[in-house]
């Protein structure tokens, strides 16, 4: 049955490991609803997208969107009234034993002989400091995955390891981080349609490239506690790109 509540073992676990898998989180059919509405967003990446691994070298007209990145709820606010939204900020609060707010959303999507790994990072990372320990992700793949289309991996237990220091990833111009993590920590978790991933917002993780014959699309909810005001000063690796005007942006206060 989807959209059960979090039992005691799932929030131990997340505790603990700074992960969890929830399998049959979801109906399909609400899964389809958003993914519908995210072709639209694939149609038109031009301008409705950015590309996380836009590579060095390449002018924005030319980029080869490796992976598109977009938020379909600033397009689709209704996307705020879906069952799995509810649900997944619910969850989540249960996880972090503190009630969270949706934050924003992201629909990442990989095309079939994608050589574009999402590479190991943290999502405290790419926030600002006031983000500490006050944010959870919730990883929704349209289909079936595994380590061959980009599923999510983990490292076991990263979220108590403080944060680690990241780096513009090599060879792009977009804002992807990345960071050094023990790989022989690192858990594959291959979901089938309707299966979701948390993880907190300081466990490393990463999504291989897409090596298969069909796009690998998800939708990724970040999730903070309620009454985390802003988001603070940044980390001293944060920059923004807007590959909309092309601008890049070194934050003030990092
Ligand atoms: O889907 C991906 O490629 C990466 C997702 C991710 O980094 C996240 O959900 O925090």
């Amino acid at each position: 049955m989807p959209y059960q509540e979090a039992t005691a073992e799932d929030v131990a676990f997340f505790r603990e490991h700074g992960w969890l898998i929830v399998k049959n989180a979801i109906d399909p059919d609400h899964i389809a609803r958003v993914a519908g509405l995210c072709e639209e967003i694939l149609a038109n990446r031009e301008t409705m997208a950015f590309d996380w691994a836009w590579e060095k070298g390449v002018s924005r007209e030319e980029r080869a969107f490796r992976i598109v990145q977009s938020g379909p709820t600033r397009f689709w606010p209704e996307l705020n009234e879906e069952t799995f939204r509810h649900w997944a900020v619910a969850f989540a609060g249960a996880l972090m034993g503190t009630p969270v707010e949706f934050w924003y959303d992201q629909f990442l999507a990989k095309p079939p002989g994608n050589d574009a790994p999402t590479a190991w990072h943290q999502d405290e990372g790419y926030w600002g400091r006031n983000l500490a320990d006050k944010g959870i992700t919730c990883w929704m793949p349209f289909h079936d995955v595994d380590p061959r289309n980009g599923c999510m991996h983990f490292i076991d237990g990263g979220h108590l390891d403080g944060v680690l220091e990241h780096r513009q990833a090599p060879h792009v111009q977009s804002d992807l981080l990345c960071c050094e993590v023990d790989e022989l920590r690192s858990i594959a978790c291959p979901l089938t349609l309707g299966d979701v991933t948390f993880h907190h917002g300081r466990t490393p993780h990463m999504t291989p490239a897409n090596v298969s014959s069909e796009w690998r699309r998800a939708l990724t909810q970040h999730l903070r506690t309620v009454g985390c005001e802003g988001e603070g000063d940044h980390y001293p690796w944060k920059i923004y790109v807007n590959q909309f005007n092309g601008k890049v942006t070194v934050p003030e206060s990092r």
